[in-house]
């Protein structure tokens, strides 16, 4: 095996030019055969392998530089960079991370993960390198879905004035995680039919050079086709922005790419290497079903079926659903996705109505904005983001939406650990950082049907209003409580006894783990469903303060700015001097794992929680 011989950084440079294409076959089947086991980003990857081994062998690493955008597709990298037994253990606690990390390798010169940042993060190393009097190169790899976010242009923007190389390789395969969209989506495609007319043009010269005074016509065309090239040169947005454009280039053939890279180096300026890349490419169901190979689960090689197929429904297909339904009873309800009508379920909601479902691109400040346009004109948009990617748009949050108390609603999925995909996607900030913002509303169901309850208020709801919600499976437990949802109003599940949990969504079964726990140990505890962390619910912190001997606050966010912080503030402002604990997520960034394994790490899993409590009552381990 070709591969058994890269055993670390530029031994690909050892491996002789005609044995290129075996190596991109045993790559491929590589990466196949393990992320059928682990799980892990296949589709993107499979797409990379020859632009990778092609960066690797025109780039002297780690001396240069090289910034994989959002990182997903940086498995081929891992491999050729040593890292080859770190597949064993990849996305899984205390393992191989699934992007790219500068602690893990030296040839990670940039941690990636969300979109949209590499021209900025190139064009930051590239400065860096001026300024020291260095003389690596910088290489910026980003996709043409990544190039919809609007970071990437205020990189292009600053970049256009460069006067030294920095290489921004766009790694065009038509894709986002679905179908790529809007004017740039449209604008590369042009780019590509237009070389591919000019390339029939070239078959038709020849055809007429046969003919009698046929080089006359040829020489006359070829004046034409000068003018029409003119109109329809490929990368003429960029260059006209002052960044020179090389392409497009056939970004399976390694060769050609190396010529390119070559050429793409002798600029003075930042340049733009097209790449025409396959998503999927070299395995038969990822190629036929890109959206769906973006990110695997697990799956069987021969069939390309997951391997544990999914039975119970999550919280994204229960928002699915309800969407649909609000959909129909109501015109003025609109969907918004930032590219991922897959991820957060709107695809149903689109095939019913697909003038009322926008799809941005991987703008989640656009959208926020654009959500925030469609109130002010009387519409109910509901803004469908994970998280951790709308982080991007405090200010729009802000801005935008609250201080005109415009009625948006946010359905905020993957909010809490969301597990393999580690520090960059874990949901854990969103209470607090939506929390500090005046006449903001945050909810966030206990169960599928709280869920379903929530967004049906929300949509009546005349303000800003979130609804936070954790991937995987939906809770169908606690049916039997359906309490009307009322602003501000938590749910009182349990009274019983002498500790009191107030738990936020997600940790509303963890408090019923808790509290079998607690009672098997003769400890009596209560159950308060928050519903609500902004604004919380005062009376109920009253009752459990003044009913019980230990409040516990507990939520799948971090401790800081979160829910528990303001049961706190309000039990001092009671002073009944009631014990209090705060559970929450520490104030640090969580790694990738399964979700469980996290939980139990930093101490918010059911028996963490009930053996702290039991310590601070004094009760017999
Ligand atoms: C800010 C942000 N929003 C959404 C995502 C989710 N996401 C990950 S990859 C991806 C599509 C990227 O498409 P492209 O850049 O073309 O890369 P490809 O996977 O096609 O190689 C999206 C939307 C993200 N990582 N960051």
């Amino acid at each position: 095996m070709l591969l058994d011989n890269i055993k670390g950084v530029n031994d690909i440079k050892n491996v002789n030019p005609s044995d290129y294409p075996e190596l991109a076959r045993e790559i491929r089947e590589f990466l196949i055969e393990k992320i059928s086991r682990t799980g892990g980003h296949l589709g993107s990857n499979l797409g990379a392998v020859e632009l990778t081994i092609a960066l690797h062998l025109f780039l002297n690493l780690p001396e240069d530089k090289l910034i994989w955008d959002v990182g997903h597709q940086s498995y081929t990298h891992k491999l050729l960079t040593g890292r080859r037994d770190g597949f064993e253990t990849l996305r899984k606690f205390g393992g191989m991370s699934g992007f790219p990390k500068r602690k893990e390798s030296d040839c990670d010169c940039f941690d990636t993960g969300h979109s949209s940042t590499s021209i900025s993060a190139g064009l930051g190393l590239v400065k860096a390198r001026d300024i020291q009097g260095g003389t690596n190169t910088v290489v910026s790899v980003i996709g043409d879905g990544s190039l919809t976010g609007g970071m990437a242009y205020e990189a292009l923007n600053n970049a256009a004035k460069l006067e030294t190389n920095f290489i921004i390789v766009l790694n065009d395969n038509n894709m986002s995680i679905s179908e790529n969209v809007g004017g740039v989506s449209k604008y590369l495609n042009n780019v590509r039919t237009a070389n591919a007319y000019l390339d029939i043009k070239e078959g038709v010269y020849n055809t007429l050079k046969e003919i009698p005074k046929g080089d006359k016509v040829v020489e006359g065309i070829r004046k034409a086709k000068s003018s029409f090239k003119q109109l329809v040169v490929p990368g003429m947005f960029f260059e006209d922005m002052g960044i020179t454009y090389l392409g497009p280039v056939d970004g399976h053939n390694i060769s050609a790419m190396l010529r390119a890279f070559h050429e793409a180096k002798r600029t003075r300026n930042a340049v733009i290497v097209h790449v025409i890349t396959q998503k999927g490419k070299g395995f038969a169901p990822a190629e036929r079903h890109p959206a769906r190979f973006h990110g695997a689960e697990p799956f069987d090689i021969e069939t390309g079926v997951p391997t544990k197929p999914r039975t119970t429904a999550n919280y994204t297909d229960i928002f699915s659903t309800v969407m649909t339904k609000l959909g129909a009873r109501d015109e003025k309800v609109v969907a918004i996705t930032a590219a991922m009508p897959d991820g957060t379920g709107l695809k149903r909601f689109r095939n019913m109505y697909p003038d009322r479902f926008f799809d941005v691109g991987i703008a989640e400040e656009h959208a926020v904005t654009f959500a925030a346009g469609l109130a002010a004109g009387g519409l109910k948009p509901v803004v469908a983001i994970y998280s951790s990617f709308l982080q991007r748009a405090y200010d729009q949050i802000l801005h935008d939406v609250c201080i005109q108390n415009l009625p948006v609603v946010f359905a905020i999925d993957r909010a809490g650990l969301v597990g393999s995909d580690g520090e960059t996607h874990q949901g854990i900030f969103d209470l607090s950082f939506l929390s500090s913002i005046p006449g903001m509303h945050i909810m966030a169901p206990k169960n599928k049907w709280e869920l379903s309850d929530m967004m049906k208020f929300a949509i009546a709801f005349e303000g800003p209003i979130a609804i936070r919600y954790p991937r995987g499976e939906a809770y169908a437990g606690l049916r039997e409580f359906r309490a009307p949802v009322s602003l501000g109003k938590a749910e009182l599940l349990y009274a019983e006894g002498e500790v009191c949990l107030l738990a936020v969504g997600s940790m509303v079964k963890t408090a019923e783990e808790v509290k079998e726990l607690l009672n098997a140990s003769g400890c009596k505890c209560s159950i308060i469903n928050a519903r609500f962390v902004k604004p919380i619910d005062l009376q109920a912190v009253e009752w459990a303060a003044r009913n019980h001997r230990l409040v516990v606050s507990m939520e799948e966010n971090v401790a800081s700015g979160g829910y528990g912080e303001k049961v706190r503030e309000a039990m001092d402002a009671l002073g009944t001097g009631t014990g209090f604990m705060q559970i929450g997520i520490p104030d640090e960034y969580i790694e990738h794992g399964n979700v469980e394994l996290l939980k139990q790490e930093i101490g918010i899993d059911a028996p963490s929680i009930a053996a702290k409590i039991k310590k601070e009552m004094e009760i017999d381990l």
